[in-house]
This record gives C-alpha cells, structure tokens and sequence, in this order.
C-alpha cells in the first residue's frame, strides 16, 4: 500500500504541506462537505480531532470518523486520528497524532505497529527531543499563534522556536499548527516548519476549498526557497 512509504521523512514533509485537522463541533457545515471541498483544495493530509464543548461522542463519533476516514481513503490523504488509538486501529487509520499528556509515545508506537505514522505535539525544544526519542514520525509544533481553538491551549509561542529545534538537531518533519493561516504560512515554512496544520483556516472560511488552495500555494512557494 502507499501507507508504507508514508512514514519516509520526504514524503511525511510533503504530506505534511497542509494538514487539515478538525472535528464535527469545528465545522459551520456538514464535516463531509467540509472535508471533501478542503481535499478538492489541495490539502495533503486529514486528522479527526472530536474533542472539547459539543463533540460527539459514542456511535455518533463512530460514524462520523468512518465517513470521514472513507473520504480520504478514495482521495489517498492520510487519514490520523488524534488520541484514541482504539478508534484508529478500527478505522485501519494511516496514523496516531498525540499530545504530551496522552499515552506515552513509546507505547502508542508499539500499539499501531510499524507501518502508521506517529505524530506527537511538542511546544518547545525538550518536548520535541522527548518524542523524537519516543518514535514520533513527525512533530505537531505549537501553538506557535495565539489561538481560541483549543480549550486549553497555552499562548502563542512565535517562530522561533521551530529554528531552535533545527539548530539543536532536530530533524524529523514539523507541522507548525496555532492560528495559522495563509497570510503567515510561508513565515512558519520559513522558520523551519515543513507545512502547517490548521482548523479554523478551513473550516471557518466562506469557501473552504479557496482557502485550501491558498494555503497550499502559501506553503509550495514558501517550500521552494526555504
Ligand atoms: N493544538 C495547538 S493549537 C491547536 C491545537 C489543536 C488549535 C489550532 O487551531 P487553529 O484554529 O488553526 O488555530
Ligand atoms: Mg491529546
């Protein structure tokens, strides 16, 4: 399958151009319409992220994340789950994004096997060397923006953390995520960032698929000369 050559670092930095992450409580329409427009746009990678005030729980969230894993599947966009790894191995998810406080990534990795990608968050430099040694595939840096997304988030780190880890040798790819939008895309890819992860970028925007296809023109010129 493609799953296999997915976790190579070169083809993980190219998926990791424009990772759509969202959640039914994200979306201002139906999350199917959503998604399918966002891959019409352009993005490279999808995460399932249910979480905070309004998500669906139980057999509605079952659904769902199996509608939505289907689209990707016919599109061949790596479809990850955030967080539950029981849910991703049901779904034959192509990946596990998890935070610091979730299941060590250790023990993530051993659970998903060798052929899913691992992604872990990290907000500064001992985060990312701690999940690099864990086994993440690639980091999910931030939030690098301020952002009202996420419920709990801490504030908005800047960019240069992401030259931080380059410079101390952190070399897996890196998706910043935090309030990222078209206008500030190239910047994180500039930074050190292999692509960005966004939410509300898409999932709030008057046309869904324009702001796919901005932010991956965004982030292919930025790509070019960093
Ligand atoms: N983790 C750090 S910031 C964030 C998550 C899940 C939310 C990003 O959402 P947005 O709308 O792209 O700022
Ligand atoms: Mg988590």
């Amino acid at each position: 399958s493609a799953r296999a050559s997915w976790r190579e670092p070169a083809e993980l930095s190219r998926l990791l151009q424009v990772y759509l992450i969202m959640g039914s409580n994200n979306c201002l329409r139906d999350p199917e319409q959503v998604l399918t427009d966002a891959i019409a746009g352009g993005i490279t990678m999808f995460q399932y992220r249910e979480k905070g005030t309004g998500a669906l729980t139980g057999d509605e969230r079952f659904k769902l994340a199996s509608r939505l894993r289907e689209i990707c599947r016919i599109s061949s966009v790596p479809f990850i789950v955030n967080d539950d790894i029981d849910l991703a191995l049901a779904l034959d998810a192509d990946g596990v994004h998890v935070g610091q406080e979730d299941e060590l990534a250790t023990e993530v990795r051993r659970r998903i096997g060798e052929d899913r990608i691992l992604g872990v968050s990290a907000y500064d430099l001992a985060e990312a060397e701690t999940a690099v040694r864990c086994g993440a595939d690639y980091l999910g840096v931030g939030p690098l923006y301020s952002t009202q997304t996420k419920e709990d988030a801490k504030s908005g780190s800047g960019l240069a953390v992401l030259s931080e880890m380059r410079e101390n040798g952190v070399v897996v790819p890196i998706v910043g995520i935090g309030g990222i939008h078209a206008g500030n895309a190239g910047d994180v890819v500039r930074a050190g960032a292999d692509g960005v992860s966004v939410i509300t970028a898409i999932t709030h925007a008057a046309n869904e698929r324009s702001a796919a296809e901005e932010l991956r023109s965004a982030v292919t010129a930025a790509v070019a000369i960093a």
